[in-house]
């Protein structure tokens, strides 16, 4: 059974007990200043403000008992699972791994790999510590996804071009029917999440479709 969201390029088939939300890497490492993507260079200011919606989705989320994933970008102590081409890219002065203000820059267990407290995972959610950009490269998601018999996905977190969009586009090839929530997303780059949004439901939802949060709030209560 599904019943439609209202989205772009066209309803969402919304199925609920089929559906999981994934929240993408709101970890500090990305969102506060001294991170990893402080380090790149970026305002990290912009991100924050999508904490407040992004809370109110997983509350809806968990209020429906449907499953609730969290990914944090993180890679092991040692970085045995970095690409040293990834260690080595840019300029930046603090690299994975070196000690920034929050802990290594991107290593499991530092205070900067930590999601938001707003936003922290309770007892029972999965977090799934991913080394790449999407969530399916050398993860357990998929047998955790499809034990729960997840088909369909929505999607929330930072930032939206680079690790949502590689997520929704690897869960895409694999088969999930994929939702991303507009102001559930963001990037350092307004110009990039506006065109990463269109280049996802362009050509008929060629990647997935895309709503605001009230739009899906409003069709599932
Ligand atoms: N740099 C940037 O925009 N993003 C990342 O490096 N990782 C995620 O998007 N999580």
């Amino acid at each position: 059974m599904t019943f439609p969201v209202p989205a772009r390029p066209y309803p969402f088939p919304f199925a609920p007990g089929r559906t999981a939300l994934v929240v993408i890497d709101m970890q500090r490492d990305f969102i506060e200043k001294g991170g990893f993507g402080d380090s790149l260079g970026n305002d990290v200011t912009r991100l924050e403000a999508i904490i407040p919606t992004t809370a109110k989705l997983i509350d809806l989320f968990r209020r429906k008992k449907w499953p609730v994933v969290h990914t944090r970008e993180a890679h092991l102590p040692d970085l045995s699972d970095c690409p040293p081409s990834k260690i080595s890219r840019g300029d930046a002065p603090l690299k994975i791994g070196e000690k920034g203000a929050m802990g290594r820059l991107l290593v499991r267990g530092e205070p900067g790999n930590q999601i938001v407290d707003p936003l922290k995972p309770i007892a029972g959610e999965t977090v799934i510590d991913k080394p790449g950009k999407g969530m399916f490269w050398n993860t357990d998601i998929q047998s955790i996804l499809d034990n729960k018999g997840v088909t369909h996905l929505v999607f929330a977190g930072v930032t939206t071009e680079v690790c949502v969009q590689t997520s929704m586009r690897e869960a895409n090839d694999r088969g999930y029917e994929c939702l991303l929530i507009e102001d559930a997303t963001e990037s350092y780059f307004p110009e990039f999440k506006r065109m990463a949004i269109e280049m996802i439901v362009a050509q008929g939802g060629i990647v997935g479709w895309a709503t605001p949060f009230a739009e899906l709030e409003a069709a599932v209560t």
